[in-house]
């Protein structure tokens, strides 16, 4: 546990949601002692987005680094989207301050059970689904971290049982979160123009089990399992603890070889999905918790919005939202055992981080598929079918499809790129998706 008494002045890096819920907590942590903190803030950009709602109290330098700062003070406390590598960062850490993250802080206040879900996808439809079983299993439980809900703030919700979805940014910077049960989904390409390579951003993710007492891996993706296999519990299509089976031809979620419930009475769709399920399962049974009476709960979860959500099916076309597709893998997922009547105009694109997409051009072969590229990456992508046309942006697309588009036909956004060239994030370009195809329907 940190000794608050010995920190004087804190730097907090960056100002998004998560540096925000940062000041908050500190200044409550502050109250309580005998001197209080000198709470700084420094954000990059020339507009540091909650400047607003900071105190007086709070000193705020914004537009570029305050170097000074960072070597004089007690602790950094950085925004994930902040890469530790960051020079200015390794200056400070090399004159021995110590630079964490908000989830560390999370761990130092918490003192209830904790259940964490990593991954490169996957990761909010899981995180979701257990707080949603939970609560209807009658433990009150508090959701968030990545999923959109800074950490610190669920202390306030004074819950039994909290569910965090973590990225490798939020991991890099946390070394003290004690886990009832942590899950390590999947590990596909991403972020690879924040990461060295495949490795290191593996590593990243690998920290979700340093403290954890159940490791739950993907026994059909061996880059989850860690180097200790002390608590190891294992899900996958054919093996593991959490299986799927066949009976009386029908595919069945099962724990230890019971069966739960059939995949045909879950109301989100795909393989992919049942996996999801499976995984929240196994991390409330590492709870502790019955998931007898949670099954009517999992039996009716329509999923999360932009994830593979159908938007509109005017004049018999099916308008499909998935625009959380911000990487290769999650296209794929999207993709895998689509049965479309008609065409699929796909609309991919934006901000491609530094991928190779090369992937997808085996999936996009076997279907009737026009590519319809757009945005910053929009032209590497190009090449992945004969069939692409090319637009600056998704809106110039959607009206060049609606044009072309017939009953039978299905229209999805799903770009396996980040949206952060044209719009201020993933749900954004999903509204606009969303509110191109319907106004359509008018
Ligand atoms: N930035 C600067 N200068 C700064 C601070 C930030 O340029 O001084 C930039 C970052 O590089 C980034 C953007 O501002 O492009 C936002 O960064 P942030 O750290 O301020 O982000 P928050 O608003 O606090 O949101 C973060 C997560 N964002 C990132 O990790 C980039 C949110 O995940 C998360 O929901 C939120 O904390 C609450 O925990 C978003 C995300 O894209 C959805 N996550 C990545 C993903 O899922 O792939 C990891
Ligand atoms: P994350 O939070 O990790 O980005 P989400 O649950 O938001 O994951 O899902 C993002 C996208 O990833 C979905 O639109 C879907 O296409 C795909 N996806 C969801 N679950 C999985 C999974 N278990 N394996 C592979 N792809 C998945």
């Amino acid at each position: 546990m940190v000794q608050w008494q010995s920190i004087r002045d804190v730097v907090v890096v960056g100002l998004g949601i998560t540096g925000l819920s940062v000041v908050r907590h500190l200044q409550k942590i502050s109250e309580q002692l005998d001197a209080p903190l000198n709470i700084r803030v420094i954000d990059t950009r020339p507009v540091a987005p909650g400047a607003e709602q900071l105190s007086d109290d709070v000193s705020l330098h914004s537009g570029g680094w305050n170097q000074q700062w960072l070597n004089e003070t007690d602790l950094i406390v950085a925004s994930p989207g902040i890469a530790l590598a960051t020079p200015q960062l390794t200056q400070a850490m090399s004159l021995g301050v110590p630079v964490v993250g908000d989830i560390e802080l999370f761990a130092w206040a918490v003192d209830k059970p904790v259940l964490a879900i990593t991954g490169s996808n996957g990761k909010s439809t899981v995180t979701d689904l257990t707080g949603v079983m939970a609560n209807a299993a009658g433990v009150k439980t508090a959701v968030g971290g990545n999923i959109g809900v800074p950490a610190l703030e669920l202390l306030n919700n004074d819950a039994d049982l909290y569910v965090l979805e973590l990225s490798s940014f939020q991991l890099e910077t946390t070394s003290s979160l004690k886990l009832r049960a942590a899950a390590f989904l999947n590990l596909s390409e991403d972020h690879m123009d924040r990461y060295e390579g495949m490795h290191d951003y593996r590593k990243a993710k690998l920290r979700i089990f340093e403290h954890a007492e159940i490791k739950i891996v993907n026994a059909d993706d061996k880059a989850t399992y860690p180097e200790d296999i002390d608590g190891l519990i294992e899900f996958g299509v054919a093996t593991g603890e959490y299986k799927l089976s066949e009976y009386q031809g029908q595919t069945w979620l099962t724990s230890h070889a019971q069966r739960l419930l059939a995949a045909n009475d879950l109301s989100i769709v795909g393989q992919h999905n049942m996996l999801n399920a499976i995984v929240a399962i196994a991390l409330l049974e590492s709870a502790g918790i019955k998931i007898e009476s949670s099954l009517d709960a999992l039996r009716c979860y329509t999923g999360l919005t932009h994830r593979c959500q159908v938007v509109s099916r005017e004049n018999g076309i099916i308008w499909v939202n998935d625009s959380k597709a911000t990487n290769v893998a999650s296209t794929l997922a999207a993709l895998k055992g689509l049965k479309i009547a008609g065409r699929l105009y796909l609309l991919v694109g934006g901000d491609g981080k530094g991928a190779d997409f090369s992937e997808l051009k085996p999936a996009l072969a076997s279907l009737d598929v026009e590519l319809c590229c757009f945005g910053a990456d929009g032209k590497q992508l190009i090449s992945l079918s004969e069939n692409s046309v090319y637009f600056d942006s998704m809106q110039e697309a959607v009206t060049a499809i609606r044009h072309k588009a017939k009953t039978g036909d299905m229209v999805m956004l799903s770009p396996a790129c980040a949206s952060f060239d044209q719009f201020a994030n993933f749900m954004q370009r999903g509204d606009v998706f969303t509110q191109l195809a319907q106004t359509q329907d008018a």
